[in-house]
């Protein structure tokens, strides 16, 4: 007879911030937890990719636990926005910390999961057995499965290639080398800089420009650093409360109500500040066509100063969709890097990457030839890492069928007729849309308040109402369409993967807003829920 499978009250999938901090709070119950994850180390997101140029673009300082307010006094960032390695030192330190490893379990992918209807629990199918656990929270990651298109041919390179989110723990040297990346997204836009100046030849493979914001990084000024500590309490509750997760100010000015000077003005004191605050310039940017053109045109200016050669700095003015529909990307000299003598830019809008050969690859009729190829092609966003998992509910219903034309869920947390699932910073949350620090902490503080209630109260399941989730599908919906998001070809629509549908994937209602429509469901005794 086989042994009975290992059971738990809470199994947690996924080691990154989402199911470390999961972990943590768990413990503070009497509950027994245990997370799972198919990597060899902790970390996510920031063991996985590990490319040249590889850093968080939200400061460290917010991009960064707030729960414990020893680790947030005493850790130090080295520079404003940490780059991978030291990312993961921290999510390694947070680990042992608090004392998490001996509730961890590496290298263990989670490949099906059951509703026991029977035995009201989870039935967990592992490369290491099976699992059973009374909650089961998919901490799985929004950006975790890699994209790598299947162009033909790519088995028969002989050269090397590399997908940046599955990068060579040992790093690779380029030196000397004719050098392809595929991409011009947030990690194409890192990578190309850092690639450039080591590679002999450096060409970059552009099927869609994007807008990019430079990031100032710099090393962390102590003074600067202790003045932020001295009110840190009060900055995570502004992020907290604000619709972006992060800590600048939301201008309530329209764009146009303005004059040309002042909106430039704006405009250009935003782009010295760096990074996402210059989305915020006006309320009205990610709203009004007209608004988000001025916008636009400010940041294609900038590309003309930088780009020395007319012709290119063209190919890199985004025209096809508007600023930051798709995700803005923050960079450190990614614009001027196309002045360097060995960098080419390919424009294959028009003519897609044909086939991959035993030399390069084929591009409108012309072969390129490479030593290594780096697929910067991004990631089968939000329902990738929860569809790559068999999960199937009450009445053996699939997660897969179920989400065939698109994901349903109640606050993005669970689904109708999957009882005791959870997806942290799932489809229909905030997630993507934020600083994702502060949504996957409020997602976690719910979880365990949530399983912890019912817990408490002896109640074994909870799970979201057909009414209840139809009605939050409709303000996932309804919030997107009043913005201009739904109109760009971006992985927040599913976009970027052939056959996937054409849904918007995150809610953009804000995180302050979200957290508040979370809290009141739960203080009105888990509204929308069947709690048995
Ligand atoms: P992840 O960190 O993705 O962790 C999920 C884990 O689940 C992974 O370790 C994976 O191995 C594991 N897993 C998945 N499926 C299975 C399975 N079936 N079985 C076992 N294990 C499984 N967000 C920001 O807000 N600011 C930033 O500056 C920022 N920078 C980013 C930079 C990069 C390069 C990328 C790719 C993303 C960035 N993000 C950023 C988003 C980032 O993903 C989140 O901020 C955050 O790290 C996600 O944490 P998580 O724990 O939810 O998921
Ligand atoms: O992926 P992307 P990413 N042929 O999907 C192109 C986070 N992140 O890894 O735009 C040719 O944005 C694709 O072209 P197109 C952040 O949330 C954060 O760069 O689809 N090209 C695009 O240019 C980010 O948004 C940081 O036309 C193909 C690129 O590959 C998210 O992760 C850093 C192709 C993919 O861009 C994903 O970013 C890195 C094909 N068949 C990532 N398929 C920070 O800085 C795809 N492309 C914090």
């Amino acid at each position: 007879m086989a042994a009975a499978p290992e059971h738990r009250d809470v199994l947690i999938v996924g080691a990154g911030f989402s199911g470390l901090y999961l972990l943590h709070r768990l413990r503070q119950r009497d509950l027994q937890a245990h997370l799972v994850d198919r990597a060899p180390s902790v970390g996510g997101t920031w063991y996985w990719n590990r490319y040249p140029g590889c850093r968080c673009d939200v400061e460290s300082m917010t991009y960064s636990y707030s729960f414990d307010e020893e680790l947030e006094q005493e850790w130090s960032w080295s520079t404003r926005y940490a780059d991978q390695p030291e990312i993961l030192r921290y999510l390694n330190h947070v680990a042992d910390r608090f004392d998490l490893r001996r509730d961890i379990q590496l290298e263990t992918s989670v490949t099906a999961a059951r509703w026991d209807e029977d035995a009201s629990l989870w039935r967990v199918t592992t490369n290491h057995g099976e699992l059973t656990a009374r909650w089961f929270v998919m901490a799985t990651g929004c950006l975790s499965i890699p994209n790598t298109p299947r162009f033909p041919g790519l088995d028969r390179f002989d050269g090397a290639w590399y997908h940046t989110a599955a990068w060579p723990e040992d790093g690779v040297d380029f030196t000397g080398q004719r050098v392809g990346v595929i991409g011009t997204g947030s990690t194409g836009i890192q990578t190309i800089p850092q690639v450039a100046a080591q590679a002999e030849q450096l060409t970059v493979f552009q099927r869609t420009p994007n807008f990019s914001i430079p990031a100032w990084n710099g090393p962390m000024d102590p003074a600067a650093e202790a003045a932020r500590k001295a009110i840190y309490r009060e900055t995570r509750a502004t992020a907290r409360r604000g619709p972006t997760g992060d800590i600048w100010p939301e201008s309530t000015s329209t764009a146009l109500a303005v004059s040309a000077e002042e909106r430039e003005a704006e405009y250009e004191r935003r782009w010295h500040e760096g990074s996402f605050s210059f989305l915020s310039s006006f309320h009205d940017i990610t709203t009004d066509e007209t608004a988000n053109e001025t916008a636009a045109e400010f940041v294609r200016n900038k590309i003309r100063a930088t780009v020395t050669d007319p012709a290119v700095a063209e190919l890199l003015c985004p025209y096809n969709h508007p600023l930051g529909t798709k995700r803005l990307c923050v960079d450190t000299d990614y614009y001027a890097t196309y002045n360097r003598p060995n960098v080419t830019l390919v424009d294959i809008k028009d003519a897609p990457i044909e086939e991959i050969t035993e030399t390069g690859l084929i591009t409108g009729g012309t072969e390129y030839a490479f030593d290594s190829l780096i697929f910067a092609t991004g990631f089968d966003s939000m329902t990738g890492a929860l569809l790559a998992v068999d999960i199937r509910g009450r009445n053996d219903q699939s997660l897969r069928d179920l989400w065939a034309e698109g994901p349903h869920s109640y606050l993005g947390l669970t689904v109708h007729g999957f009882p005791n699932l959870f997806t942290m910073t799932g489809p229909g949350s905030p997630s993507v849309l934020s600083n994702m620090m502060t949504s996957i902490e409020q997602h976690v503080e719910w979880v365990d308040e949530c399983i912890g209630h019912l817990s408490e109260q002896g109640q074994t399941t909870i799970e979201a109402t057909p009414d209840a989730q139809a009605d939050w599908d409709q303000q996932v919906h309804d919030e997107a369409y009043a913005t201009l998001y739904p109109r760009a070809a971006s992985w927040y629509m599913g976009a970027n993967i052939p056959g996937k549908p054409r849904v918007f994937l995150p809610y953009i209602g804000g995180v302050g807003k979200y957290t508040e429509i979370c809290a009141n469901v739960a203080a009105d005794g888990y509204r929308g829920f069947v709690v048995a």
